[in-house]
């Protein structure tokens, strides 16, 4: 199936970016790292595909690390925005498209009683923990090993996605003062975090936690884990955040709190409401989130904030996943994804675990269920099935401990495609 393929614009480019951009990418998973070789710089995307500087076409199953379930350059979505583009980019002011996404926002996840938009998951993140801290009176926020919240001081500890990518604690220039308020216990681990609460509950401003983990790679609560996050933070009047920048739309048209039935108190979102332009968003309980400003003491601004393009895009996409089907089909291509590779590595008992249109198969014999099983993974065994799968015109995640991202355009050849060139891929490792 495959032909050697030829990467040398991608190449060229590369080494020019380098000369301008930091490492030639502008986010650190970009930089293949973890795989080896030469980023792949992207030209063009259509639908279920994206075709890179040298033309070749590849299957993309990254769709921008989320934001495109719908594929790429959907007509509608594309649309539409060029026409409010054309009536201006931003106000800098109050705009109807703010409330019309949030209207959508709400109702796919009503525990947002009031809701903020901002431009990105990080400052979803940044907003939602300034809140917590705010409302409770309280410092201390408990994270989870493994998971990743954006690249806020206070949250790059044990995280995830890059910084587990590039086997790194954290970050330098995070000073000790900005984390020692970040608590972190084992995923799944509720004992540990019982013990945590124990000795420091009434300091606990909030939990924040991925409900379903995408960068560690995807991980799944297990033993009513959430159910017990929720009863604990109660007991203790802390906050319970979901962290759904990821998880949100991925399985239905709301997140994780819908599949499972419960309620945070503030919810962080991002990627799917933006459609592939720079949208985040926070929201929860109407009493906490008063606090903001303008309306209570906690500040928060971004310039940029609820731009029309981005509510546009926001809007276009959400609008698409209210279609009849548009989950029925996801799913459908999702389930038959992960059986199809599951019959493939049934021999190699690699682990594969999946929610709604986010899945990834783990190079481990390990079943994955927090930050240490994932990481009994063979990352270079990883790589060269990446590579493989490059040569076959399947784009996955340039790493292990990412989640690959189904979108809506795929059809059921394409879906048989990718299982042709696993199995090819495997096989040729
Ligand atoms: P952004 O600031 O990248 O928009 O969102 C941060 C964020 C917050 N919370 C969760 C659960 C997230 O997954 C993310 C960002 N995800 C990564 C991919 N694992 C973005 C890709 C990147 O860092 O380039």
């Amino acid at each position: 199936m495959s032909n050697k393929k030829s990467f040398a614009k991608s190449q060229a480019l590369f080494l020019k970016a380098q000369e301008h951009l930091v490492g030639g990418v502008n986010s650190p998973v970009r930089a293949f790292k973890s795989v080896g070789g030469t980023p792949l710089f992207f030209d063009r995307g259509q639908g279920a595909y994206v075709f890179d500087a040298d033309d070749n076409r590849y299957i993309d199953y990254v769709g921008s690390w989320g934001p495109l379930i719908l594929g790429h350059a959907h007509p509608k979505v594309i649309g539409d925005v060029t026409k409010t583009l054309n009536k201006g980019a931003s106000f800098g002011a109050p705009c109807h498209l703010e409330i019309e996404l949030a209207e959508m926002v709400k109702q796919a996840f009503p525990s947002m009683d009031l809701v903020r938009f901002v431009s990105s998951g990080t400052e979803a993140v940044m907003g939602a923990i300034r809140v917590a801290r705010g409302y409770t009176q309280r410092n201390k926020i408990l994270k989870f090993t493994g998971c990743y919240h954006g690249h806020t001081d206070s949250m790059l500890v044990q995280g995830g996605s890059g910084i587990m990518t590039l086997g790194i604690p954290g970050s330098k220039g995070v000073p000790d003062s900005f984390v020692k308020d970040t608590l972190v216990a084992p995923y799944n681990d509720v004992e540990a975090v019982r013990s945590i609460f124990n000795e420091f509950g009434n300091e606990i401003a909030a939990i924040i936690v991925e409900p379903i983990v995408g960068n560690m790679g995807c991980v799944l609560p297990e033993n009513n884990f959430l159910q017990e996050l929720r009863n604990i933070t109660t007991q203790y009047n802390s906050l319970l955040i979901f962290d759904e920048v990821m998880t949100g739309f991925r399985s239905c048209f709301g997140g994780v709190q819908k599949d499972f039935g419960i309620t945070p108190d503030i919810t962080t979102l991002g990627k799917v409401i933006g459609g592939g332009m720079p949208v985040g968003a926070y929201g929860g309980r109407k009493d906490i989130m008063s606090m903001v400003a303008p309306l209570g003491p906690v500040y928060q601004a971004g310039t940029l904030s609820g731009n029309p393009v981005a509510m546009q895009a926001g809007i276009s996409t959400l609008t698409e996943l209210m279609k009849p089907d548009f989950y029925t089909n996801l799913l459908d291509n999702a389930t038959q994804l992960e059986d199809g590779i599951k019959a493939i590595v049934a021999d190699k008992g690699f682990t594969v675990n999946r929610y709604g249109s986010m899945i990834t198969l783990f190079f481990t014999k390990t079943h994955v269920k927090d930050y240490d099983t994932a990481i009994t993974s063979d990352t270079e065994a990883f790589a060269k099935f990446f590579w493989n799968m490059i040569e076959n015109g399947i784009y996955i995640p340039p790493s292990q401990y990412e989640s690959w991202f189904l979108s809506g355009a795929l059809t059921k050849e394409d879906i048989k495609t990718t299982l042709a060139a696993i199995n090819e891929s495997i096989n040729n490792n």
